[in-house]
This record gives C-alpha cells, structure tokens and sequence, in this order.
C-alpha cells in the first residue's frame, strides 16, 4: 500500500499537468498508467497549442523544447470556392497566435519532469478501480505484473481519457452527459513531404472537410472527412491523393506536396460533456469529463484549463484549508468548456458537409464562410476561440 495526497489516473496530457503543478506547489501525487512509457510516447494526436497553454507550459518549466523545436503561427487560412483566405490571428487579437508542436512531444517532456520530481509513474497497470470517493480515505486499486496494489490519497485525479473507469465513478444519477456523435470521421496520414503552405489550411468543398497541417519540415499531417465506419484498408494511396487533390482544386495554382504515407487512422467525431466534473473526493479532468471534435484544435488545450483550476483548488485546500475552490471547481470549469465545445461544433459545421442535409443548410454555410472572412468583427471572433480564451485563475 501506498500513500500520497493526490492519486491520479491516467498519464495524459491531463494527469502529468496535474502532477506536475502540484509538486511545484509542495503537493505530492502518484501516477497510474494502464500503458507503457513508450506507447505514450508514441501516440499521435494533438498538433495545435493555443496561446494560454504554451504560456503555461512555459511558465511551468516544461516549455523549452516546445519553444526550440515548435513552430509558431501567425494565421490560419479557411478555403472554399477554390480561394484562400487568411485570418490573421496576432492582428485579430492583440498579438497571439498558436504553437504546432506535436502531443507527444508535450508528453515526453512532461514525464521527463514528473520523473525527475521524484513523483512515481505507475505504467502498464490493469484493473484500476475508485474506492471511497464519497468519504475521507479514498483509493485507488490496480493490479501490476499480477499483484493486487493500492494508493491511499486525500483526492483522486480522474483524468483517465474517455473509456477510463473514472467518469463511471460517479454515480450515473447525479452525471447529466450531454451527447453529440457526428455523422462524419477524420482520415489522419502522417506522410513524408516538405510542408504544402506555411499556415494550416481548413478547407470545405462538395466532397467534404480537409485539413492541411505540418509537424515538421519533413513530416506532414493531413487529413479529410470520411465515413467513422469506413476501413483505411480500403484507402490506398493513391486513393488519398486523388480525394486530397479533388477537394483542394483551387483557382490560385496551389498544388499539396504528396509523399510516402507511413500512417492512416480513421477518428470519430463526437461533442461530449459530462456534468458535474467532480463527486466527493473524484475530480475530473480533460477527455475523462469532454469531447470536442478535432477541428476547433480544442481537447489537450480544454484538459489544460481544467488542470490549472484543479490544481489551484488542491493548493488551496492544502494551504489554507480553504474548500471553496474544490466545491465549486465543475462549476467553473465547465463554463471554459463549452466554450471550446460550442467553438469546436461551430467549426466542424461551417467546413464539413453531411450527408442528406437540406441545400438551404448548405447555403448558410457558405453564408457563414464568406461573412467569416470579409468581416473584421467575425474574423476576430474566430481568432479569439482559435488562439485560446484565457484560463479563469490564471495570468497568461
Ligand atoms: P488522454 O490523452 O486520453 O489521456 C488519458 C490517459 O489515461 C490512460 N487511461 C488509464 N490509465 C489507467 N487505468 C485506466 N483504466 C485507464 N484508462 C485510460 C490512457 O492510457 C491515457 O494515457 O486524455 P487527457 O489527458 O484528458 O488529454 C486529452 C487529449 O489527449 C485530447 O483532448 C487531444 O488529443 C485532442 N486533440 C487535440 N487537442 C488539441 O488541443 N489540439 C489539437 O490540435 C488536437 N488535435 C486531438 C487532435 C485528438 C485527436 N485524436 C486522435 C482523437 C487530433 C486528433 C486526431
Ligand atoms: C493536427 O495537426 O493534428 C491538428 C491541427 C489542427 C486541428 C486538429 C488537428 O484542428
């Protein structure tokens, strides 16, 4: 048996930023991790760092690879009708912008500052389960290399993604969750070629969304909207550069880079709020209490704002035996999450066609598109979402 103050599941984004704000402040945490160190690591997902989570990763001591070896910038461009057009987001919103810089890299250089704070990272355990939220002594239980083992801990961390056992904690009559599954997917590739344009490009046409994003100057990552039920199997190559090419037709010239393919995955595309984010000593954060759909750039950077309220709650607790942040952490929040889930719903359905819509849905779109573009006022608003609205609780 193991004691700690702060039991946390999951070695996401969310779970390592969580750990690692505590220690800063004195406050120690324990880490269980049913993968691997080495498959986290690997795991490709996010690109997009908004403006508040690159100054906090910064101000945490975790941001100098994230500066060196990052790209920053400046605008985004949306296509459609065959043109491009660019929302310049530092002139939209006095001076930020976005960092792509690759979620696993964030990863890497969170556990390599969890692990030099002397904080223990459990990985590759089975059979997590929550024990006593509703009263003083909760724990956490896991089985690792077959043995039964378990963390006693004032609070537990639930930021276990999605499927992990720490939502389901709560007991079901007191969780409102709030659904939206799309009736579209991402097909991701990850393929070898300079980059096509120096900005991402988010791009809606007939056959449906693409977006055109980078990781380095090597490595580019696209993708464009599929059926979720369809099979990457049935996408050769040449099949994705021919949808790639029919949706980008342009009247400017532009022609993508094409190169060797070494990664697809088909992504699903769903809205998901579970209210409330926290039930006695449980808290949520991250992907375990919301889904965005990937095209506002949202999820890593929504779990970010749970953590920095989260954190400072414990804190509080810890050093004035102060509970009103705890009490009152779903509640505030939540607020900073639908706005990214309204922004991310906003996106996806101003770029992407869905089948069987109405043409009168399809003309709004455009409507949308071209006012987006040609007024200051809906460009700023835009920009404002995509570079990031402010954490409550912190300066950045
Ligand atoms: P994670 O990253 O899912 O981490 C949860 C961790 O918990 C572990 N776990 C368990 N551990 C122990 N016991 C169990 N029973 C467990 N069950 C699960 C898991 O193994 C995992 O390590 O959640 P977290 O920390 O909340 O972070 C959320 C982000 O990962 C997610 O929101 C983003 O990746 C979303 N996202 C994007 N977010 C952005 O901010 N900007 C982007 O540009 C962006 N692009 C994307 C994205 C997500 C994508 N995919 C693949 C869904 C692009 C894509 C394609
Ligand atoms: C990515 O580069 O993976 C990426 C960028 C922007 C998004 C989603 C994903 O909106």
């Amino acid at each position: 048996m193991t004691k700690t103050q702060v039991g946390i599941i999951g070695a996401g984004p969310a779970g390592l930023l969580l750990s690692h704000m505590l220690h800063l402040q004195g406050i120690e945490s324990v880490i269980v991790e049913q993968r691997s160190r080495e498959d986290i690591e690997a795991t490709i997902k996010a690109g997009v760092l908004e403006h508040p989570t690159v100054e906090l990763l910064k101000e945490l001591g975790v941001g100098e690879r994230m500066m060196r070896e990052g790209y920053v910038h400046n605008g985004i461009e949306l296509s459609f009708g065959g043109k491009r057009h660019r929302i310049d987001l530092p002139e939209l919103t006095g001076g930020k912008s976005i960092t792509v810089y690759p979620q696993h890299e964030v990863i890497k250089d969170l556990v390599a500052a969890v692990l030099a704070n002397g904080t223990t990272i459990e990985f590759g355990v089975s059979d997590v389960s929550l024990q006593g939220i509703d009263g003083t002594q909760p724990s956490i239980r896991y089985s690792k290399n077959g043995a039964a083992q378990e963390i006693q801990c004032d609070f537990i961390g639930g930021c276990d993604g999605f499927h992990g056992p720490s939502r389901q904690a709560i007991p079901a009559a007191i969780r409102q969750e709030h659904l939206k599954v799309y009736p579209a997917g991402w097909f991701g590739i990850l393929c070898e070629a300079p980059p096509s344009s120096d900005e991402l490009i988010y791009a809606q046409s007939d056959r449906g969304f693409v977006l055109v994003s980078t990781r380095t100057p090597d490595v580019q990552r696209m993708y464009f909207q599929c059926d979720p039920n369809d099979s990457v199997d049935n996408w050769s190559d040449d099949r994705i550069w021919a949808e790639f090419r029919a949706r980008l037709a342009n009247d400017d010239g532009w022609q993508l880079k094409e190169g060797r393919i070494f990664q697809k995955s088909i992504i699903a595309m769903r809205s998901f709020v579970c209210e409330t984010m926290q039930h006695g000593r449980l808290f949520l954060a991250g992907d375990s209490a919301h889904i965005v759909p990937p095209t506002g750039a949202k999820g890593l950077n929504l779990a970010a704002g749970d953590v920095v309220l989260l954190s400072k709650a414990i804190v509080d607790f810890y050093r004035r035996d102060d509970r009103v942040g705890l009490d009152s952490y779903s509640a505030r929040a939540v607020k900073r999450v639908w706005r990214g889930e309204h922004f991310s719903w906003w996106m996806t359905n101003m770029l992407h066609d869905f089948d069987g819509e109405d043409t009168i849905t399809r003309r709004f779109r455009r409507s949308q598109l071209e006012y987006t573009v040609s007024s200051r006022a809906a460009a700023a608003s835009l920009a404002e979402n995509y570079v990031g609205v402010p954490f409550e609780g912190w300066q950045g």
